[in-house]
């Protein structure tokens, strides 16, 4: 034995990890880890898991690297659950160590333990619990390894008393260093190029994993080279190629109809960075018309694996991207740009704003790096078209359409890359969810801009209920005033409900937003959208 301690060595993992923001909410069973934490660890306190979660994901997202959470055993873990879900969904590595009692009482199940391996279902990417103390620094380090391996949260459970239990003398059951294989397979890439090349009409379509620098750079230049139409998948968590790009040809449809009629004219799409095909609400027939071949190009093995696809290949999509980019011959070939709706006039006095006045004006002040954090549900069609993502984590969204991401997200994603300017655009029904974020985020100085979309109610849900041919029985919140409550946890507010008003909040605040480190939230009353079809 070496003298030090569980808890030690532990430390030292974080340190030789670089996991050195740890997000929490803490309870009596992580006393013993975190009384005394070293100042070269920075604590973020979030006040509900949700939140904790949520802010440890932008943070992941925003770094390309592990966020690092501490959970408080069962009702800790159990309010973090969905938060965990999204996690998984929008491949943010996390590592999660959740505390538990006592190892030497739990058989009689004292106050605070609990159930916690099976709590959060199928969403953890790995859940481990030390069979001694002594293996706890290697798990945390293993887990590390496997957060960023299969993208998402991996949980390591450690009983309260085994931090002070002296560390053993042995290597960690976790390699120093991984390594992962990048290169392009020549036999991947010679069967998307027969593809390509034998198109007579081939389209594109990019899903959340072709959201990095180097993905988006491969396939401007294959699209440009081939004069390739480049569509968005419906419903991604992030953008796959620049929106302001005169090959990109909007978002997807949703919905089966819409989408075969979109893809009609294409014999060959392939998707990179997504499955075939994304879709929201349901509905009958193929995905694609017939004599349509569909290929799908992705490092994740569940999107190739479900997939209607006659060809997945499962590989980087950037390195293959770019060596059918360099092999295929250019085409020459002139594309229509799609168009962005105009600017909607102001509305006539006495007349409410509308979404679409605050999202276009939103739109002109942005810059091109500004990361767009949407939780929007009734204006995010308007929202895709009004504000293109013009950079990598140009737009982030909950993966599965957990409401409550976009709030505390926000925020961990400012906390990562302070000079972004991040604005999220949230209803005021979502941003209910994980309100309480706004307090860590005035309190660490994450300057987000929080543009919320006061409609009074759940009008997405409204427009559902419409379409299924009955009345909603849940009522609006008109009187509910998101403002105060932001107010209430210290956030600076500014209310508007005027087009001069509002052009002089986003005047104020939208060109300053790369370099604020105060979050401000708009409270800004709109008119509920009367058409959802997304
Ligand atoms: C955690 C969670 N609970 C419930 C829902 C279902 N849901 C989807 S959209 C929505 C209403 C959103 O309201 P708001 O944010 O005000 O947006 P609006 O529809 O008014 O644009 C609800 C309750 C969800 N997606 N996630
Ligand atoms: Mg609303």
């Amino acid at each position: 034995m070496s003298g030090r301690s569980v808890r030690d060595a532990t430390l030292d993992v974080f340190h030789r990890r670089g996991l050195t923001t740890l997000f929490s909410n803490p309870g009596s069973t992580e006393v013993p880890f975190l009384a005394g934490l070293p100042d070269d660890i920075r604590f973020v306190l979030a006040l509900h898991e949700g939140s904790v979660v949520g802010m440890a994901t932008g943070w992941a997202i925003g770094k390309s690297e592990p966020g690092l959470v501490v959970l408080h055993t069962v009702a800790g873990l159990g309010n973090a659950v969905g938060a965990l879900a999204t996690a998984r969904l929008n491949r943010a590595p996390l590592v999660v160590v959740v505390g538990q009692q006592d190892r030497r009482h739990l058989a009689l199940e004292p106050f605070t333990s609990g159930r916690l391996a099976g709590l959060a279902g199928d969403y953890p990417v790995w859940v481990d619990e030390p069979v001694r103390p002594q293996d706890v620094p290697g798990a945390i380090s293993r887990a590390y390894h496997e957060a960023v391996t299969g993208r998402g949260p991996a949980l390591v459970i450690v009983p309260m008393d085994d931090w002070s239990a002296p560390a053993a003398d042995e290597p960690e059951a976790a390699p120093a260093r991984l390594l992962r294989g990048a290169g392009s397979d020549p036999d991947a890439v010679a069967a998307l190029a027969e593809l390509l090349a034998g198109a007579s009409n081939a389209a594109l379509v990019v899903g959340a994993l072709a959201d990095d620098a180097a993905t988006w750079g491969a396939l401007v230049t294959l699209a440009e080279r081939r004069a390739l139409p480049v569509f968005q998948e419906s419903f991604g968590a992030r953008a796959g190629f620049p929106q302001d790009h005169p090959q990109f040809a909007g978002h997807l449809p949703a919905d089966r109809k819409r989408l075969r009629d979109v893809l009609a004219a294409h014999d060959v799409v392939l998707v990179v960075g997504g499955s075939a095909l994304r879709q929201y609400p349901y509905a009958d027939g193929r995905l694609v018309a017939e004599g349509t071949t569909v290929a799908v190009l992705t490092d994740d093995p569940g999107e190739a694996h479900r997939s209607v696809a006659d060809l997945a290949v499962l590989a980087q999509p950037a390195a293959i991207c770019a060596e059918l980019a360099r092999m295929l011959p250019s085409v020459d070939a002139s594309l229509s740009r799609s168009s962005r709706p105009a600017a909607p006039e102001p509305p006539e006095a006495g007349q409410p704003l509308r979404a679409a006045h605050v999202l276009s004006a939103l739109a002109e002040r942005l810059s091109p790096d500004a990361i767009v954090v949407e939780e929007t549900p009734s204006s995010r069609p308007e929202l895709h078209q009004r504000v293109p993502a013009r950079a990598p984590l140009g737009f982030v969204s909950a993966a599965m359409g957990g409401l409550g991401f976009a709030l505390p997200a926000a925020a961990g994603l400012k906390l990562a890359l302070p000079d972004r300017p991040v604005v999220a655009v949230v209803g005021d029904g979502s941003s209910l969810y994980s309100i309480q974020a706004l307090w860590s985020a005035v309190r660490y100085e994450a300057g987000a801009v929080y543009v919320i979309l006061v409609n009074g109610g759940y009008a997405v849900m409204d427009r559902l209920a419409e379409q299924a041919g009955g009345e909603a029985p849940w009522p609006s919140f008109r009187e509910l005033d998101v403002g105060t409550i932001a107010e209430g946890f210290g956030c600076r507010v500014r209310r508007i409900s005027e087009h001069d008003e509002l052009l002089r909040a986003l005047n104020d605040v939208i060109p300053s937003a790369a370099g604020r480190r105060e979050p401000i939230l708009l409270a800004i009353d709109v008119a509920p959208d009367e058409i959802f079809a997304p």
